[in-house]
């Protein structure tokens, strides 16, 4: 017998590298405006499928800012290296589905200076609504396997499939509050994430070498939740390229 199309996807996602991988109907996202839906960048859309992949080292989540930085799903902004390795595997999918005559598209990352706010779909949220995981004191998705240490990319394709069902409940968080104690700016006091204060972190954009900097992941290295590889994004090493 032929596995469903969702069991196809699965199997393929997972073989070519990534680790979890979720489906989210398009009528899920409705709560969003339309320039955030996925049928903005894609009109046939029908579901959503979420892929994302563990960060197991800290240097994996370097930003890379070396050209080229645009064009094909890029960040005009740079992306992280996790962000390239799920690019590749997106793009693998799309063209999976091409050759089976399904429509596909690879999101937009984030909002770009050129489109503002418009075309890309909020992917922790898509996580959310593709049964990956729930939304944590950190403001980050943390799912039951790799807790909040993951990086997440989505394609639209144009054929229903299954929705994946939702995790409704967190038990984590409850009586736990290290993301919290473990911000060095104090950004999720309160039990609510403050944009601005996460940028002034001093971990945030540390220079390692003229293209590629470390952002901060104090809140996401300090979950308890899922399997753990060290996670100390302290880095002994002196960076070379600060002023
Ligand atoms: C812009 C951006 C940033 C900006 C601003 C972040 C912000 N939240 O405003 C800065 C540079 C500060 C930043 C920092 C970080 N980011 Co960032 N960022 C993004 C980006 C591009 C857009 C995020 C956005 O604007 N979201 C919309 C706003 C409204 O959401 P929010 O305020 O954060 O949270 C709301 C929801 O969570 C919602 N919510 C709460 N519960 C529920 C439940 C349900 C059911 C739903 C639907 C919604 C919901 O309510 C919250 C308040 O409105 C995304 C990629 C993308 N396309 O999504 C990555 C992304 C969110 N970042 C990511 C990461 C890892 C980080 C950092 C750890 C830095 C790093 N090392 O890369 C920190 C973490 C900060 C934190 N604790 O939130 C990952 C998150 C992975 C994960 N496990 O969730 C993403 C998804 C990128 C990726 N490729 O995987 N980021
Ligand atoms: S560190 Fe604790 S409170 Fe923060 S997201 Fe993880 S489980 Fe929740
Ligand atoms: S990324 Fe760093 S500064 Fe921002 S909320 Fe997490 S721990 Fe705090």
């Amino acid at each position: 017998m032929q596995a469903t199309l969702e069991a196809q996807i699965r199997e393929n996602v997972m073989k070519w590298g990534a680790d979890l991988v979720g489906f989210a109907s398009v009528d899920r996202f409705e709560r969003y405006p339309p320039e955030n839906r996925p049928a903005y960048a894609q009109s046939s859309a029908r579901t959503v499928v979420v892929l994302a992949l563990q960060m197991v080292d800290p240097l994996l989540d370097l930003w890379l800012h070396v050209p080229p930085t645009s064009g094909a799903g890029r960040s005009p902004t740079g992306r992280a290296f996790e962000d390239e390795i799920l690019r590749a595997i997106s793009y693998r999918l799309a063209l999976d589905m091409y050759k089976r005559k399904i429509e596909a598209k690879v999101l937009p990352y984030g909002p770009s200076a050129k489109n503002d706010q418009k075309g890309f779909i909020y992917l922790k949220e898509a996580g959310v609504l593709a049964g990956l995981g729930v939304i944590g004191k950190n403001n980050l998705l943390i799912t039951p396997d790799f807790g909040p240490r993951i990086r997440l990319r989505a394609i639209a394709i144009s054929e229903d499939l299954p929705p994946s069902p939702m995790i409704t409940e967190n038990p984590w968080c409850t009586d736990c509050d290290q993301c919290i104690q473990a911000c060095p700016v104090n950004a999720l006091d309160g039990g609510k994430y403050d944009q601005g204060r996460c940028l002034t972190s001093p971990f945030h954009q540390r220079q390692l070498s003229p293209g590629a900097q470390l952002w901060c992941t104090r809140c996401t290295c300090v979950c308890p939740v899922g399997s753990r590889v060290p996670c100390d994004d302290t880095l002994k090493i002196q960076p070379a390229f600060n002023e």
